[in-house]
Parts: C-alpha cells; structure tokens; sequence
C-alpha cells in the first residue's frame, strides 16, 4: 500500500517556485505583537508576572515581541494616579444609545496595573505600546499617567500612542468628536497632548496616528507631524481587519483566504513615507473580522494561514511589526458598545466566548490561557522574525503564498497552500539548497476546525517551551520537490 504523501503526489498539481539570493528588507526581532483594551489592566492581576499561563504562551511566541495595548476602550480609561484622583465626566453621545459602538462605562488603571504589567513584560521579554486616553481626557491626565507608565516600564516601553482610530471619530456610531472634525483639528490637538507628556517626561517617544482604515491619514501625519515632533516621533501606525463585520453573509472564509490587494498597495504608500522619515510602520491593530471577528472564521484554521500570509506580506513589505488584536470576551464586547454581532452570525451554536473570536490566545476570566489557531499563524510567521526577506517567483497561482528569507546561515522558505481541495507538488528552485534540508508543517483537519492545530506536529502549551519536530529533507541539488496538501502550510530550513 501506498502511504499518503506517494498518494498525495498522484493527484497533486505541479508547481514550480523560485528563490533568489537578493535581499530584501530585514524583519526585526519584535515584528510580532499582540494588541489588547487598555481596560483589560482594570484587572491587575492580568498582565502580571503571576499569570503563568499567559507569560509562557507569550514567550513561546516570540521571546522579543511587541505588546499593544489600546483599542475603543482605551478612551474610556482614567489613571487614577492618587486615591483622591477623580473620575472624568462620562462621554455619553446623543442620539440613540443603542446604535452607538463605543464603551459606554469608565475603566479605573491604578499605579499597581502598571507595575504589574511592568512585572509581565520583565518575565516575557516583551515590551509595550501604550495607548493614552486622547477621545475623553485631557493633556493634564494624559501627562500624569504618562509619568507613572514611562518610569514604571523603563525600557520595557516602546512608545506611546495617543488615542485609538481617531478617523472614526466624528462617525456618528463612534460620536467622540462632531461631524465636521478633521485631520487638521486632530493634528492641533495630537500635537498639543504630545508637548504635555514631553513637558513631565522628556524622553518620551511617540507612534501614531493608530488610525482605523484611512491610510491617507497614516501618510498625512507622516509627513505633517514627523517634522514638527523631531525624533520624539519614531513610528507611524494603522489598524487593518480583512473582514467584517461577522454577521455580514458576504463576509466568508473563502473571501478571507482570497487576499486584499488593497494590503499592498496602501502599505507600499505609508512605506515611502516611513522611509522618507526614518520612522518605523506597525501594523498596530488589527485581525481577521472587525466587530469582534467570526465564530467558524475567525477562530478556525482558515485564520491561521490567513495570518501567517497576512504576517509576511507586511514583514515583505518591510512593516516594522504587526500586533493582533484579542483579549478577554468581557472587554472586546465593552470595546464595541456590548454589541455581540459575532453571536448573530454563529447562529445560535454554542460558542466559547461571547466575543474576540480572533484573538489569537483565549483567556477567559476563571479559565485557563490556551493558543487559538490564529495563535499558529502568527507562530509560523514569527520564524522569519531577525531575517533577510528574499524575493520569490511561484506558478502556483494566487492561492498559494511564497516567501524566502536569509536568517544568518540558514534559508527560510515559507508555503502556505490557501485553497480547500488543491493539493499541491512543488519544484523549489534555490541555489541555497544543497545540504541540509528540514522541514515543519502547519496542518489541521480542515479549513473550519477550531481544534487539532499543529505546527512542527505538536501544539503549544503553557507549561513548556514549544519544541517543534523538523521533518528531515534531503537535497543533493538546487531543486527541491515538496508535497504541500490543500489547507496546509509548510516552513523549510537549508542550511
Ligand atoms: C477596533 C477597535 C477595537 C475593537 C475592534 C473590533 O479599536 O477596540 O475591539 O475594532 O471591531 O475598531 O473588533
């Protein structure tokens, strides 16, 4: 009998992929992230050195990456840097309540969220972004907390963003500002709670605009804000979901895997402009389904080829990091008005959170931390984290995704085979490929499963460090033939 890989290349389509030697741009050590609510730290207890489980699948993850932390919910966020500190006033919109999206609730951080969260980037290695209130606060308060978050985290602080998806604002579903506000206001009051922080914390170093979609206002506030805030500016970010939101019927795993030409094109348009400006671009929030992503989608294994694809076309481009957003259920619904549209579109199945179907880690309160498949995605790409992005060339059609990259004295070639059905045989033509040739899959059953995600044949845990196991290759050439199943993704290593 015949065993399945012999199998598999009888019915395969044939495909040819090319791997040069020129290098491209370097993908650097922190390039994966995560985003979460800045009201998630209403729970000191979250991001503390203490939640063992978190802090492993965090450094099984990347043992250098990015922690953002912003989101709706971090404009309804007070410090209370003293006891007798006062709440602000609560924004509440006019009109009707109910079509509004935003939080409707404050969310008290104190001192001690800060310091545990310090005590959580120490034990990963991570360090953070950290959103300041600018939708409902003031330059006084933001300045105050900036203090406490810039002494706390030290060098464990990346930068600080001021305000979240400020091109929505004055929509009236988000109502923060009036209708008729625009960049050039926006710009004026940015600025403003910039020089506020910079006054109580002179080294203080900024990102922004952390917009929602409009790559305009990325560009604009590149080229605008980047001379007047010198080198306290050093990063220009901008939120991406591929889909949404979940409870639109169009809105399908097919058209996921079917890629947004649009990605490129907008991120090669903020590209110039960081490079123009020396400045770094992530990629700061962002997932597979706005609106707290799809059951079915968003939490399958659909979303974990999709994020590895997603991952390194930005790393290609040379996008400075990319966090996923996700959390907690409770504060992803408060994120959105507590509207739970992905509970419409799962159709009365029982789910295991009422919201945040794309987050990549599942943590929900009193239950232990576990890795979704996303999670994997992200995992795949983040071997290509530390290296040299080569160029590729595939006849495998747009359903297959290829990336190269140099990483010291090893090649890394990435295939991700997005498509349901078509299996796939592969000539990889690579003039680095005559010694040692290892190989580790990304597989599960299917498209839909939102179990039984493997990377290297084995799933990550929260009590150990993930220990892949690498299918050994042999190349006596330059040309390398690999089975790739439908549904799959396969990361090789030549030395
Ligand atoms: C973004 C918000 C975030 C939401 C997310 C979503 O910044 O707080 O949770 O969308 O729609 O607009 O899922």
């Amino acid at each position: 009998m015949l065993s399945w890989p012999h199998l598999l290349s009888a019915q395969a389509e044939r495909c040819a992929l090319q791997i040069s030697t020129k290098p491209g741009r370097e993908v650097p050590k922190s390039f994966t992230g995560l985003s979460y609510e800045l009201s998630q730290l209403t729970e000191p207890e979250f991001f503390s050195a203490e939640h063992k489980d978190l802090v492993e699948l965090f450094r099984n993850l990347s043992p250098s990456g990015l922690l953002r932390i912003g989101g709706n919910t971090s404009e309804f966020c007070w410090f209370q840097a003293t006891p007798s500190t006062v709440a602000p006033k609560l924004h509440v919109p006019t009109g009707d309540i109910s079509k509004n999206w935003m939080p409707h609730q404050l969310f008290k951080i104190t001192p001690q969220a800060i310091d545990t969260l310090a005590s959580f980037l120490h034990a990963t290695g991570w360090s953070a972004i950290y959103g300041l209130n600018f939708g409902n606060s003031t330059p006084e308060r933001a300045a105050t907390e900036a203090e406490y978050v810039a002494k706390t985290l030290g060098e464990k602080l990346a930068f600080f963003q001021i305000g979240n998806e400020p091109d929505f604002y004055r929509d009236a579903n988000n109502g923060t500002r009036p209708a008729g506000w625009g960049f050039e206001d926006y710009v004026k009051e940015w600025v403003a709670y910039a020089d506020a922080v910079s006054a109580r914390v002179p080294e203080a170093r900024f990102g922004g605009p952390d917009t929602g979609a409009s790559s305009d206002w990325v560009v604009r506030f590149g080229e605008e804000v980047a001379p007047q805030l010198g080198n306290r500016l050093i990063a220009l970010s901008g939120h991406y979901y591929a889909e949404g939101p979940p409870n639109d019927p169009r809105v399908t795993t097919a058209r996921l895997l079917a890629g947004d030409p649009q990605v490129i094109r907008s991120t090669q348009e903020i590209m110039r402009v960081a490079d123009m400006q020396h400045l770094s671009y992530h990629m700061s929030e962002g997932n597979s389904c706005y609106r707290g992503g799809k059951p079915g989608m968003s939490n399958a294994f659909a979303a974990s080829l999709w994020a590895a694809d997603y991952l390194l076309t930005l790393a290609n481009l040379g996008c400075g990091g990319v966090n996923l957003h996700g959390g907690d259920s409770r504060f992803l619904s408060a994120s959105l008005g507590n509207h739970n549209p992905g509970l419409e579109a799962a159709k009365g199945e029982a789910q295991a959170a009422s919201n945040g179907f794309y987050t990549p880690i599942a943590s929900e309160q009193h239950q232990r931390a576990s890795a979704r498949p996303v999670y994997y995605g992200m995992l795949f790409a983040q071997q290509f984290a530390g290296a040299v992005m080569l160029e590729t060339n595939s006849d495998g059609g747009s359903q297959l995704a290829v990336y190269a990259a140099q990483k010291q004295k090893q090649t890394l070639v990435a295939l991700i085979n997005k498509s349901a059905d078509r299996n796939l045989r592969c000539s990889i033509h690579a003039p680095q490929f005559q010694h040692r040739v290892r190989a580790l899959r990304l597989t599960a059953p299917s498209l839909n499963a939102t179990s039984g995600v493997l990377f290297g044949k084995t799933t990550v845990s929260t009590t150990e460090r993930w220990k892949p196991h690498y299918d050994e290759l042999r190349s006596s050439s330059q040309v390398l033939e690999v089975d790739l199943p439908a549904a799959s993704a396969l990361l090789l290593f030549a030395e």
